[in-house]
């Protein structure tokens, strides 16, 4: 395997540098944008850096006639792709080798770590070079955009050998069609969206926002609870349940007064039938639980108790995407174990890592009802547009 690197002003001028030095199957590795050298260098806007590699053995068998790689190639990984090659030989060995054998067995512990660290992410990325041979090079920058985005591998070599299978072959350069067919595609993995609905003549609709402490469940029934209120004309209550900090009762309790609907405290699972008996006549009942750990089996059974005693016709699971996708994902499980309709993701403004939301939402296939994006009640809070999402998640750096 040939690895090496082309710069141009933009990136269709990079790619097409490395299209004709290493022949159409070529595969990009990695793009980035770089600064010019020199002390002058801020006048200038950056390049385009993209780091391509070819398969020699591929580039003899399917085009005899392309011109030779240059001999400046760097060939890092060739030794790894090679099947019949012994990834690291005693030959190969740098003259570091001897000293390694000769340090303390600790060092040399680390030192082995270290290279099967390096082993496994070699092996890593050949998996995803095989994954993407083939693949048109504008398709691959967008998978580049995504990964930079924090998408999953996985998820992302799916959503791009979907668009390269819906690619016209006569579209293949062509990149307002291929932006057009990824936004497109990415929107079909977030286009489950489900904002809460009354119905018309629906009264005391039961609504739970359970979720881990500090994501913003109170803010966020806040700010619901008040744009219900003042723009749609709906009658809203409030329950909490958080009775564990002063504060947190007085928190909801603020929030009430200055909206001016009613509120309740409840303390346990049998006065919550009664609260709730109190409010019937109302639109929606929002019930604010406190932040839980969801890996404290008494903290969920407790909430579990509470549930029972209401049978809420939504449970809502607030999420923070200043989380990561793994702990999203685990957070979610734990949740789900006691019953999840639908999320809200909430700190859209303190993190650009959305791909946290394509990844939770791919694994766990629960409809999402807002994004929140910021601390000000009630502005902050949306539904979210799948269009604005799959834009920023096609974008480097992310912002919506
Ligand atoms: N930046 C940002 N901060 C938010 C957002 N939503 C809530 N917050 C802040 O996050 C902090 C915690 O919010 P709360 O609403 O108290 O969170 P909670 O989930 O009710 O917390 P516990 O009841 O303690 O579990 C507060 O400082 C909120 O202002 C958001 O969308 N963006
Ligand atoms: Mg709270």
């Amino acid at each position: 395997m040939i690895i090496k690197k082309f710069i141009a002003n933009d990136f269709k001028g990079a790619l097409k540098q490395a299209k004709k030095e290493m022949g159409s199957d070529a595969i990009i590795l990695h793009t980035s944008k770089v600064r010019r050298g020199g002390i002058f260098s801020f006048l200038f806007s950056p390049q385009v850096e993209i780091t391509v590699a070819v398969d020699e053995s591929l580039q003899v068998n399917s085009d005899r006639l392309r011109k030779p790689v240059s001999s400046t190639a760097v060939s890092s990984t060739a030794a790894a792709a090679e099947p019949n090659r012994p990834v690291f030989s005693p030959q190969d060995a740098n003259p570091g080798a001897q000293a390694i054998a000769q340090s303390a067995p600790g060092e040399l512990l680390q030192e082995l770590q270290t290279m099967k660290n390096l082993i496994n992410d070699v092996k890593v990325k050949i998996y995803e070079v095989e994954q993407i041979k083939g693949i048109s090079g504008e398709v691959q920058a967008f998978y580049e955009t995504l990964i930079n985005n924090q998408v999953e591998k996985e998820l992302a070599l799916k959503i791009i050998n979907r668009v390269e299978s819906r690619l016209p072959k006569d579209s293949k350069g062509d990149e307002l069609w291929v932006r057009d067919l990824c936004l497109h595609t990415v929107q079909e993995y977030i286009n489950n969206i489900k904002p809460i609905e009354l119905q018309r003549e629906q009264k005391g609709a039961l609504v739970f926002m359970v979720g881990p402490t500090g994501v913003g469940k109170t803010t966020t029934i806040a700010k619901l609870a008040a744009n219900m209120s003042f723009l749609e004309g709906k009658e809203v209550a409030l329950i909490t349940l958080d009775t564990y900090r002063v504060s947190a009762a007085q928190q909801l309790r603020t929030f009430a007064e200055i909206i001016g609907i009613p509120i309740s405290v409840v303390f346990n699972p049998q006065d919550l039938g009664e609260a709730i008996k109190q409010y019937q006549e109302k639109d929606i009942i929002f019930v604010d639980t406190a932040g839980r750990s969801p890996y404290k089996d008494e903290h969920m059974e407790e909430l579990q108790d509470f549930i029972e005693a209401a049978n809420p016709d939504e449970i809502i699971l607030v999420l923070s995407v200043t989380t990561d996708s793994s702990d999203l994902i685990n957070i979610y499980q734990q949740f789900n174990l006691i019953g999840v309709d639908k999320i809200i993701f909430t700190k859209l403004d303190e993190s650009c890592n959305y791909g946290r939301i394509l990844n939770t939402v791919y694994h766990i296939r629960k409809p999402i009802a807002y994004l929140t994006t910021g601390q000000s009640v009630p502005d902050d809070i949306e539904v979210p547009d799948t269009l604005e999402l799959a834009r920023a998640l096609l974008r480097e750096g992310g912002a919506i």
